[in-house]
């Protein structure tokens, strides 16, 4: 079968990356901010709504906000192949994150519509909403809804830094909290997920290989750690008699990096990624701090193991600098090892484009991690230059965007007529 269908169009990749980077919060420097459950938010699923109703989807969105957009099929009473990613980005983003992948699937659906081209199951390409732990803590809450990773419980104790609660943030843009179990994926509806997504490391590009397919995707624990000290002039409280919560808050910052650049956790990714004081004023000694704790790793034990130990030492040194310490765990995700069997229909397509490819780990979450708890998925990786993410300088070229398109659009066309004779693949 020629897999070659067509070639994806890198100036209209480009042309609708730039889109969506326009629908950023005013004031945002050179990068892109466009929080979980915000307006700006669904402005970008409106556009990507009303780009897939033109091409001839039939479009809905669900009641965690994800948008779905649907090409039939051929075959009646077929469960649904499904491709995409998040429009949403963390506070002054790049402009790939999330967005290439649903900018990927809009231009497969492109392709397919110019080109005729039919297939068995239907085809959905989907907008999740809230992939961005960045406001809330919890990652991928769109797509945690839809697994059943999430439900309606969950939604009220996870607030902004401005206490708003996923909740009331879902309210402001017209969801219903209490329905997102009604948004529940099912085997029998859905038969497998790919999402093309840009790497957020060098690997690729460091060796020259213009596909990466995601073998296992990396965990994540994310800590809440406050200190809590004693705030008092800092011209009348001599140095032997503090209790200095940003002064231990620091000594943990660089504690949470040394553990995790101990040899025991090679492999092992911790940050501190923001840290906030109280009252946060250069003549008093501050008497509240607190630290957000990132930790990663494909290894399901290490990551745990290095997330207790940030906790028991940073309890010991608290106990030391004789301040309090409390901590509350805001996420926990296990790393995911996708099914090798949807990994080799990817491989099989690129070796038929003559593309070389990689299999690789991810060092980022991603929705494809949750929705494998409910159907098989699959990830595949375009080069990032110099691993950037999560920044204005994250970049991938429009032709790698186009050569992952490429791949993503022949990959989908290879597992439906994979799944026509063999849906019970393991
Ligand atoms: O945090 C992550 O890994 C992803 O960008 N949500
Ligand atoms: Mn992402
Ligand atoms: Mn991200």
């Amino acid at each position: 079968m020629d897999v070659t269908i067509s070639r994806a169009d890198p100036a209209r990749v480009a042309a609708q990356l730039e889109g969506f980077a326009r629908l950023s919060e005013p004031g945002s420097s050179t990068g892109v901010t466009r929080l979980a459950y915000t307006p700006l938010e669904r402005e970008a699923h409106e556009a990507f709504a009303g780009t897939m109703h033109e091409l001839g989807c039939t479009v809905w969105t669900d009641q965690a906000g994800n948008t779905i957009a649907e090409r039939s099929g051929d075959e009646p009473g077929l469960p649904a192949l499904a491709t995409g990613s998040h429009l949403d980005t963390v506070p002054d983003a790049g402009r790939f994150d999330g967005i290439a992948g649903v900018v990927a699937a809009m231009e497969t659906a492109r392709i397919y519509a110019e080109h005729g081209i039919r297939h068995a199951h239907p085809i959905r390409f989907v907008a999740f909403a809230a992939e961005e732990g960045a406001r809330f803590g919890q990652a991928c809450t769109g797509s945690r809804i839809v697994s059943g990773l999430t439900t309606v419980d969950d939604l009220y104790g996870k607030r902004d830094a401005d206490g708003v609660s996923l909740a009331d943030a879902m309210r402001s843009v017209g969801l219903d909290p209490s329905t997102v179990a009604e948004a529940r994926w099912t085997p029998d509806e859905w038969a497998a997920f790919v999402e093309l997504h840009v790497e957020q490391g060098a690997v690729l590009e460091s060796m020259g290989t213009p596909v990466g397919i995601v073998e296992l995707i990396s965990g994540s624990t994310r800590i809440l750690l406050e200190v809590t000290g004693r705030a008092s002039h800092t011209g009348g409280t001599p140095m032997h008699l503090r209790a200095d919560a940003l002064a231990a808050a620091a000594e943990i910052v660089l504690l949470v990096e040394s553990i995790a650049g101990d040899p025991r956790h090679r492999g092992t990714r911790a940050t501190v990624g923001r840290l906030d004081s109280a009252p946060g004023t250069i003549t008093t000694i501050a008497g509240r701090a607190s630290l957000y704790v990132d930790v990663r790793d494909v290894d399901s034990d290490r990551q745990r193991d290095t997330a207790s130990e940030i906790i028991a030492r940073a309890e010991a040194l608290c106990t030391r600098r004789g301040v309090r310490l409390s901590s509350t765990l805001l996420a926990d995700t296990s790393p995911v090892m996708l099914p090798a069997w949807l990994r080799q229909a990817v491989a099989s397509t690129c070796a038929e484009l003559g593309l070389d490819h990689r299999i690789m780990p991810s060092g980022a979450s991603h929705d494809a991690q949750m929705i494998n708890n409910v159907i098989p998925s699959g990830m595949i990786f375009v080069p990032s230059r110099d691993g950037i993410s999560h920044s204005p300088e994250e970049w991938s070229s429009p032709e790698a965007l186009a050569t992952g398109v490429d791949v993503l659009a022949a990959s989908l066309l290879a597992l439906d007529r994979l799944l026509l004779v063999a849906p019970e693949q393991p």
